[in-house]
């Protein structure tokens, strides 16, 4: 991709994507160049009705996750915890032409829910990624924060994924491009997952741990569940199936990681992936908690995150 500094302020060169000491993140289609114009369906933006740069230009922390509730709700935490004027509340949702994304800008924070499974996952990352090389974003580090079922941890724990697995317990995302399986690598950054980590010691009574993360196509059957409209499988194969997932690493599961990783990787974005587990799948299906201990539980890596980016902005004395 040609670059999209001005020549006369480009800095040095030292890799593809590296200027001397900043980091872009980049896009790997060589079409891209050519077009006039690039239209953001999903997310209603684009670059010749909207200044991206200066839109998005002072970003720094995207944080992504399911629920356009949640995340309308992160951008408001997140308001109030940088202090920000104002009360927030009028905060707006800055995809408000499309109902598939809700997208929310608080300082250097930018919060976008990317809805349930690896293809909304995907085709959402792909126009934000798009936005945020447009946008010329720099240093850039993106978070997924989310709901998970455990496996052999107490709900309500956070997990910080330092790998994501597929359904075999492969560090890989297969991705089906014309008639060909495309197989790409699910690693994440090793020291953001530690520096999160650390983070999550200085929060009292905050259960978390790293540890694989299985990301499946399914919430039921794909997921060994015994409560689906169909289950083609005896508990025992379920019991073995999940006790052999724990075996190899896997301590939650949940539907975006593969892909999230995937894609973030090959852009240069630094990544990770903070999930609360509702339940521990070696107990239970069903996710029967009271609806104030599910609200809380789902706040514990929106609290975490919050307490990283302040940490990060030099605001540690802030720390919720
Ligand atoms: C976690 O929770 C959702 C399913 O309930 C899914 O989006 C996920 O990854
Ligand atoms: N999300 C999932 O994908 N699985 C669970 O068990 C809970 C939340």
């Amino acid at each position: 991709m040609a670059s999209i500094l001005p020549a006369s302020n480009k800095p040095m060169r030292s890799d593809q994507n590296t200027y001397v000491g900043k980091s872009f993140v980049h896009v790997k289609n060589p079409y891209l160049d050519a077009m006039d114009e690039d239209i953001l369906y999903h997310l209603d933006l684009g670059t010749k009705t909207h200044n991206l740069p200066a839109m998005f230009g002072d970003v720094k922390f995207v944080c992504v996750g399911g629920s356009p509730n949640r995340m309308k709700a992160f951008a408001l935490f997140m308001h109030q915890e940088l202090r920000l004027p104002g009360s927030g509340e009028d905060i707006e949702d800055i995809c408000a032409g499309t109902d598939r994304y809700c997208m929310y800008k608080v300082g250097p924070v930018l919060s976008i829910s990317h809805g349930m499974g690896i293809p909304s996952m995907s085709i959402m990352l792909h126009e934000l990624i798009k936005l945020l090389h447009h946008a010329q974003c720099c240093d850039v580090t993106i978070i997924r924060m989310g709901t998970s079922g455990g496996i052999g941890v107490a709900p309500g724990s956070v997990v910080i994924t330092d790998t994501a697995v597929d359904s075999f317990f492969k560090p890989r995302f297969e991705q089906v491009i014309l008639d060909n399986i495309v197989t790409r690598s699910t690693e994440l950054d090793k020291e953001l997952a530690e520096e999160l980590f650390n983070c999550s010691r200085e929060i009292p009574n905050f259960p978390t741990l790293i540890g694989h993360t299985m990301c499946t196509y399914d919430f039921y059957e794909g997921q060994g569940r015994l409560d689906g409209a169909l289950c083609s499988f005896s508990r025992e194969k379920k019991v073995d199936y999940l006790k052999r997932a724990y075996i190899a690493g896997v301590r939650n599961i949940e539907m975006e990681s593969t892909v999230f990783a995937a894609m973030c990787r090959l852009c240069g974005l630094k990544a990770a992936v903070v999930c609360v587990t509702l339940l521990d799948r070696l107990e239970c299906d069903q996710i029967n908690l009271p609806h104030d201990i599910l609200v809380e539980y789902q706040q514990r890596p929106q609290l975490l995150i919050s307490n990283f980016i302040k940490q990060r902005l030099g605001l540690c004395d802030q720390t919720s």
